[in-house]
């Protein structure tokens, strides 16, 4: 659910980057980071190159207003293995946009369709429906010389046509096309959840 300062006109969201272990979230991430540098980046419990504990990228799009709130969207990751279950089930249940990462290896194809079942039955238990959270997929590594074609992948993962993005974490392509569709998913969250929870007044007021 998204965070309101109402006395500083603020709105902030989580969107979260999910998929299977070595997909490339931490990547996204940090290049996005880059190109901010003046937010921190938290990469939690980092044992090489595995990320245990999930990342965290606060950043305020001062620039980027909805209906003249400030937007403010923390991106953050979540841990792959197994034993973080429980902070993977945390970090996913309190996601406003989900962004998933998907690897275009072609040995990595189960561990897919395992993470994105592992994402939808998190959000069920939830109570959330699959529906209800925005989800962006990103096919990444593409530059893999037996990449798993992006059409493919798509046809597998994401029936339901859902915003797609091709992509080269590691040599930044693909990266900020994703955060834009993430960001449109995230302002049409905000714009919803604003006209809820602060209804116009009536025009005699
Ligand atoms: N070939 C290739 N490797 C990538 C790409 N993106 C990430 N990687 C590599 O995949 C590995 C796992 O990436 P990481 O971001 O740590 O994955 P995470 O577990 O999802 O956070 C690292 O060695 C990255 O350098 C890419 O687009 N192409
Ligand atoms: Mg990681």
């Amino acid at each position: 659910m998204p965070n309101l300062i109402a006395s500083r006109r603020q709105i902030s969201l989580r969107v979260v980057y999910a998929g299977p272990g070595v997909g490339g979230k931490t990547t996204n991430l940090r290049q996005i980071q880059a190109q901010f540098p003046e937010f921190r980046m938290a990469e939690l419990a980092t044992a090489g190159e595995r990320t245990l504990g999930g990342d965290f990228l606060p950043v305020a799009l001062g620039a980027e207003r909805v209906d003249g709130w400030e937007l403010k969207l923390s991106l953050s990751s979540v841990p792959g293995q197994i034993q973080y279950a429980d902070s993977r089930a945390a970090v996913l249940k309190a996601a406003d946009v989900i962004v998933f990462v998907a690897d275009s290896h072609p040995l990595r194809q189960q561990a897919n369709l395992y993470a994105l079942d592992d994402v939808r039955a998190l959000l069920a238990a939830e109570g959330r429906k699959p529906g209800g959270v925005p989800l962006v997929f990103q096919y990444n590594k593409c530059d893999l010389p037996d990449a798993i074609p992006p059409e493919e992948l798509d046809a597998r993962l994401n029936p339901g046509g859902a915003p797609a993005v091709a992509a080269v974490a590691l040599d930044g392509v693909g990266v900020f096309e994703t955060l834009a569709e993430a960001l449109d998913l995230a302002v049409a969250e905000a714009r919803r959840y604003l006209a809820r929870a602060m209804p116009p007044r009536a025009a005699s007021a």
